[in-house]
């Protein structure tokens, strides 16, 4: 062997190391943004688990709950910038970088988990194509269960809440606060129970799941269902490290978020009205919004997806038009 010869081998066997070494143990942290219980958090890890599983233990992603690593409204940033290379969030709380994302929070268009997975169809491509430009490739979508409202008094119209303050999750939900007369402020859902505590927040828009994993009924009486929408979260790769993985690990990885999605979807729906009945038995009253609060929730709805659609133009006719074809 000459001496380039013997570095040009003992070159190669470092590179094989090192991609072997990659190969078999890439380390992801997937910062996520609810509650270590919530099902969101465990489909995140039984996520993480088949795509140990799938990819032979090569990409082995380690779940972080509640904003643990990156807070709520961090972990888009840090996903687009690489700090991490997966994460989870819930999508239209980036509607205000990127409105099309609000496609899932338009009041009344789509009021049940059906409706929601048609509208996702209708919505995917166009979604997906512009999170590219972000640098994000969503790998799977689960929703929440209908969003109804939380009160520390009976409500029967507007007129009862003035002035109340509001938990905003969102720039839509800070909208119908506002169209409403309360006062929204916008508070991470690892932060509701100590808002609520010191009196900065006394009323939210939410599921049954996040008051229940906040222990709601320790602060307010009231929760009136409206399921307005069925919001979702998503979780995002970095594109260029997404782009980076062969052919039959993105394979593994999007098998195993597909089988994730529909059993995260299921739970959803399973768990919707289980948590109605944890708080009644905490003393809480759960009730259908009446005729006169339900007709100007209607009202700002429809106002609002007309602002969305002048917002975002015709992508949102073309998803509005293509959920209504079927
Ligand atoms: N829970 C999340 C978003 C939607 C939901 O049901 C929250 O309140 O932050």
């Amino acid at each position: 062997m000459t001496a380039l010869t013997k570095l040009k081998t003992a070159a190669a066997i470092v590179a094989t190391t090192i991609a072997g070494t990659a190969a078999s143990a890439e380390k992801w942290d997937m910062p996520m943004a609810y509650a270590a219980t919530n099902f969101h958090s465990e489909h995140g890890v039984m996520f993480a688990d088949k795509v140990r599983e799938y990819t032979g233990g090569a990409i082995d992603i380690t779940p972080h709950h509640g904003g643990s690593l990156f807070g709520g409204a961090e972990i888009k940033r840090a996903v687009q910038t690489g700090q991490a290379p997966i994460g989870e969030r819930f999508m239209s709380a980036h509607a205000n970088e990127e409105p099309i994302l609000g496609w899932d929070n338009l009041p009344f268009v789509a009021t049940s988990y059906a409706d929601n997975d048609k509208l996702w169809a209708a919505a995917k491509d166009i979604v997906n194509e512009r999170l590219s430009h972000h640098n994000l490739v969503t790998l799977y979508t689960c929703p929440w269960p209908g969003q109804g409202f939380y009160f520390n008094q009976k409500v029967n119209s507007s007129a009862d809440i003035q002035g109340v303050k509001f938990r905003a999750y969102n720039s839509a939900t800070a909208q119908i606060a506002e169209k409403l007369g309360m006062i929204p402020v916008t508070i991470e859902a690892a932060e509701i129970a100590q808002a609520f505590a010191t009196g900065v927040a006394a009323s939210m828009i939410s599921s049954g799941s996040t008051g229940y994993d906040r222990k709601l009924w320790e602060h307010v009486s009231d929760y009136y269902k409206v399921n307005a929408w069925f919001p979702r979260n998503y979780v995002f790769v970095n594109k260029g490290i997404w782009d980076g993985l062969d052919a039959d690990t993105q394979a593994a990885m999007q098998k195993a978020a597909d089988e994730t999605a529909v059993s995260c979807a299921a739970k959803s729906a399973e768990l919707a009205s289980w948590y109605f009945e944890q708080f009644v038995e905490n003393g809480m009253a759960v009730q259908e919004a009446g005729p006169d609060f339900r007709a100007e929730l209607e009202q700002i709805g429809a106002e609002m997806t007309a602002e969305w659609l002048a917002d975002v133009g015709e992508d949102g006719q073309a998803i509005l038009d293509a959920y209504n074809a079927n």
